[in-house]
């Protein structure tokens, strides 16, 4: 579905609404002016097509915002989701690959929802999703202990959570949703309890950090990758708290004993080789956080985001 050469849509969010730390909205910022999208075109020699802003939707965020179900930010979230899954839709159906820059994770809500319903509409094919974060975000509004809704976004976008109509995340519907069966985290590391039921009682595939240092990387991408088939189309859902805080130690929860640089690399490289890839996100880069070690997680941001599109060592 993908070559070097081709199409790129880029969409970057600037939102932070999903948990409760300022910063993750400038990393989309931080990124551009590091080079990412000029190094896509002139390195990569994608076909750009991008808007040259960050979206904050300010426009669209209500004044007031009560817990719902004891989410907090709802509608905000909602809203903001709602008209991402639309800008990533838009390019998607064009056959353009879609490069979405977070943000925190609950973005995710809206790439996704709008990658699968544009890949239905297009390939008639259900699309799988391949989660690299230390943590599992599966939590129903009723699992979750905190409330933030970057760590629910997978119970939303599978259907084991959902809102009736007329409340905020109402407006998910049947073709924006993923299978769970579809579904491959990697990196794991950081699994609330409940979380934990969740993906026993789905049959949900996950690869830990510790089936990481059993297998390593390479057989575990093997796994993963024969998992989905071939031939599928993958949307690679990056949370840079996946790598070890060594690497990228400014974001919102980072979790020791994580993955190196290089496997982050090398997972992206391998999804990349699919030929697969159809989008990709890149959340929870928060500059403001660790600020000494900032340029360190951005840099790792990018060296992703460059493997995933088909940089390659040599
Ligand atoms: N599982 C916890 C913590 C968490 C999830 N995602 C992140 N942190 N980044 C929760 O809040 O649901
Ligand atoms: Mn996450
Ligand atoms: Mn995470």
């Amino acid at each position: 579905f993908l070559k070097n050469g081709t199409d790129l849509g880029i969409v970057a969010v600037g939102f932070s609404g999903g948990q409760c730390k300022a910063g993750v909205d400038a990393a989309p910022m931080a990124l551009i002016e590091s080079g990412l999208a000029d190094q896509l075109k002139d390195d990569l020699e994608y076909n750009i097509h991008f808007d040259n802003k960050v979206h904050s939707y300010t426009e669209l965020l209500p004044s007031s915002d009560p817990d719902h179900r004891g989410m907090k930010k709802p509608r905000a979230v909602s809203a903001v989701t709602q008209a991402l899954s639309q800008q990533v839709y838009d390019h998607a159906k064009e056959g353009r690959c879609v490069l979405t820059l977070g943000g925190d994770h609950s973005i995710a809500i809206g790439t996704i929802s709008g990658t699968a319903k544009a890949i239905r509409e297009r390939l008639g094919r259900d699309m799988a999703v391949i989660w690299v974060d230390a943590h599992a975000d599966i939590n129903t509004p009723e699992t979750s202990d905190s409330g933030n809704i970057h760590g629910m976004p997978v119970a939303f976008l599978t259907g084991l959570a959902s809102d009736k109509p007329d409340a905020p995340f109402g407006w998910l519907k049947d073709e924006h949703r993923v299978s769970v069966k579809k579904l491959v985290y990697i990196g794991l590391r950081d699994v609330d309890r409940g979380e934990k039921k969740i993906l026993r009682e789905h049959g949900i595939k996950a690869f830990s950090m510790h089936d990481i240092d059993r297998h390593g990387i390479g057989k575990v991408m093997d796994m993963a990758l024969g998992w989905i088939g071939s031939d599928t189309p993958i949307h690679l859902s990056f949370d840079i708290d996946a790598l070890d805080p060594r690497f990228a130690p400014s974001t919102g929860t980072a979790v020791r004993g994580g993955l190196t640089l290089r496997e982050g690399d090398f997972i992206a490289e391998c999804v990349h080789e699919t030929g697969s890839l159809v989008a990709l996100d890149l959340v929870e880069v928060n500059p403001s956080l660790e600020e000494a070690g900032a340029a360190e997680t951005v840099r790792s941001g990018v060296s992703i985001v460059r493997c995933a599109l088909g940089d390659t060592l040599l």
